[in-house]
């Protein structure tokens, strides 16, 4: 009898790649499992009627955190700086924090929102709509410090390290993301060792991470301790592996890059416990949320009552928070008794905007299809 090598050896055991399987998707009739209920709980996103503040309070960001959140010690945490540079450098927080300081808003959104919505879905932190939040994020600009470590001219991309460890189908790994040389060298990346003006929370990167605006929040590196220039594309997981839109398993995919324009409605009136569903009193109603894209500025923002039958222009509230940060929206509204399905749909600057209808792909990702609110108006 044949025996599968590591496996049923009594020499070698089991192996790492035993723990995991590969990514999978969930049979069209396939409820929420309690892995992916165990990856819910630990990963939680922005309840929506905090879409009122326009800085998300730290506790009611969305989270989400591969493997375990690591501890370390602010006195003694440092970062360095090496591979393709002329000058590899070594520096603690406290150098960081006397170098140029900068604060800018910025709204995260995971690559997998939406993803628990898609059918096939895949099987993975299942998100609704609710992984977004938008914070004030305090550091020092990056391109500086990458050109005082002298860059090599050769150099490509920018490998961010963090100080978490797990295995991901079957791969053990550092969490590991890299960069194009050109978007890290832009001056709104920031290392950032604050969040709404208190140091950083262990579950958002404490003692440091990367903040690269625009960007879904798989580039934003927590509890970063290394940056090592390349010359050579890298090819860890994260980049090459995960984080691709793909059309099935072994399409090779195109990186996840910048977030796809989104509108949400903070849902109006009250909540079903169980169901979620909105109960409004008839009347004049202010509908509001938020939109964002980090491919360019939000121009336009219309709203739907009818589930994406008809839209209807809202207006975009001025705003001194940057390109980078979401902007409220308002709609005035008068609810007659009757049932609807209330959603909004952003539109860029770039002329991108939000389907009605899945756009489908293997892993998830930046999948923005326009949200669904159920909204019962009962008769007086
Ligand atoms: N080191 C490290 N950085 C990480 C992650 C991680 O698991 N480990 N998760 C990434 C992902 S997928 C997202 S969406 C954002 C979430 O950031 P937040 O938890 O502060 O909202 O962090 C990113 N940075
Ligand atoms: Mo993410």
């Amino acid at each position: 009898m044949t025996t599968h090598a590591g496996r049923t050896s009594p020499l070698t055991g089991p192996t790492v790649a035993d723990v995991s399987g590969p990514s999978r998707l969930a049979e069209l009739d396939e409820t929420i499992s309690a892995e992916e209920l165990q990856l819910a709980a630990r990963n939680h996103g922005i309840p929506l009627e905090a879409l009122r503040y326009d800085v998300t309070p730290a506790g009611l960001h969305y989270l989400l955190i591969h493997y375990d959140i690591p501890a370390l010690d602010p006195a003694t945490h440092t970062l360095s700086i090496g591979g393709a540079v002329d000058r590899p450098l070594t520096v603690t927080l406290a150098d960081l924090r006397e170098r140029q300081r900068v604060t800018q808003q910025v709204t995260l959104e995971c690559a997998g929102n939406g993803r628990a919505l898609l059918h096939p879905r895949p099987v993975s932190q299942p998100w609704l709509v609710e992984a977004v939040g938008n914070a004030e994020w305090t550091g020092t600009p990056l391109a500086p410090l990458l050109r005082e470590a002298g860059i090599d001219p050769e150099a490509v991309d920018v490998v961010f390290t963090g100080a978490d460890h797990g295995v991901e189908r079957g791969v053990e790994q550092d969490y590991q993301r890299a960069l194009p040389i050109a978007d890290a060298l832009r001056e709104e990346v920031l290392l950032a060792y604050e969040m709404n003006g208190a140091p950083l929370l262990p579950q958002h990167g404490a003692p440091l991470r990367l903040i690269v605006p625009g960007w879904y929040g798989m580039a934003h590196v927590k509890w970063v301790h290394s940056i090592e220039l390349r010359t050579e594309p890298f090819e860890g997981y994260q980049n090459a592996v995960a984080y691709r839109v793909r059309r099935d398993a072994d399409d090779p995919g195109v990186p996840v890059t910048r977030i796809e324009p989104r509108a949400l409605v903070r849902p109006p009136g009250f909540p079903d416990f169980m169901s979620r569903r909105r109960v409004l009193r008839p009347g004049p109603c202010t509908l509001d949320g938020r939109a964002w894209s980090g491919h360019a500025p939000v121009v336009a923002v219309e709203v739907t009552t009818d589930g994406g039958e008809s839209w209807a222009p809202a207006e975009l509230d001025p705003t001194d928070a940057g390109d980078f940060a979401w902007r409220r929206w308002r709609y005035e509204w008068v609810a007659t008794p009757g049932r609807y399905v209330l959603g909004a749909r952003a539109t860029d600057a770039s002329g991108r905007t939000q389907p009605v209808e899945q756009q489908w792909n293997r892993g998830g990702f930046a999948n923005n299809m326009a949200q669904r609110v159920e909204v019962v108006v009962p008769a007086e």
